[in-house]
């Protein structure tokens, strides 16, 4: 895509931060299309036939990041989707979050406007993650991949946002408080960046 064809705005905070949840009240109130990452890699797993399915079966499980080629072209293929279909404001949840999937995503597809990034102390992302595993289904909502993926949080993906930083690119959103709260942060955030 060339500059000014789509806006993407990157969501990135560790697991249980509340990505999800704040993304589906923008989609609501914004024209935004909402593309989680993980959602897409999750769909990718359950695809009969799919030649990567046990992979991303395991990559999740253990809470590391899934081979960037894989990710990027499924977001690829999101996106042109969309894009046929005249939509043209894309929130990314969940992605980038390794240095090469930023990369590779910005030679290949496009730039990001904004990283909105929710920040939330561990102990309360773990609480909101193993209280959702009751009933979510999701393989890596137990302690176990909760403690890897906070760890590869930390490890791969902070230094992401400390990239988009230093360009001051990053809007940050404090998350431990209500989600009502959580979004009115996200209204004045995006607001002050003219969006
Ligand atoms: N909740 C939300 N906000 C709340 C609030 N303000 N107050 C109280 N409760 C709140 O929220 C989590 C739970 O908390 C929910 O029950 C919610 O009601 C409650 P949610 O909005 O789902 O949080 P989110 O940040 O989206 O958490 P999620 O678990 O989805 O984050 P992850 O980043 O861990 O998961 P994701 O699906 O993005 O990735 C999963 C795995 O996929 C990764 O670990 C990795 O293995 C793989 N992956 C890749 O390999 N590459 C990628 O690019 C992306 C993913
Ligand atoms: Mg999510």
């Amino acid at each position: 895509f060339k500059d000014g064809e789509i806006d993407v705005i990157y969501v990135l905070g560790g697991p249980g931060a509340g990505k999800g949840t704040q993304c589906a009240k923008l989609v609501d109130n914004y024209k935004f299309i909402h593309l989680s990452a993980g959602d897409l890699l999750r769909a990718e797993q359950k695809e009969p036939g799919s030649q990567y399915g046990e992979l991303i079966a395991s990559y999740i499980k253990e809470g590391k990041i899934v081979p960037q080629e894989i990710t990027v072209a499924l977001l690829r293929k999101a996106i042109v989707r969309n894009y046929n279909e005249g939509k043209t404001r894309f929130l990314v949840d969940g992605f980038p979050r390794k240095m090469d999937q930023a990369l590779s995503f910005e030679d290949q597809i496009a730039h990001s406007k904004f990283v909105l990034f929710f920040e939330c102390p561990e102990d309360v992302m773990l609480h909101r993650v193993l209280e959702r595993g009751k009933t979510s289904g999701r393989t890596d909502d137990n302690i176990e991949s909760i403690k890897k993926r906070f760890r590869t949080f930390v490890d791969t993906s902070m230094p992401v946002v400390d990239y988009y930083n230093k360009q001051n690119k990053v809007l940050k959103v404090n998350c431990d408080q209500e989600v009502d709260k959580v979004y009115g942060q996200v209204v004045a955030e995006l607001t002050k960046a003219g969006i």
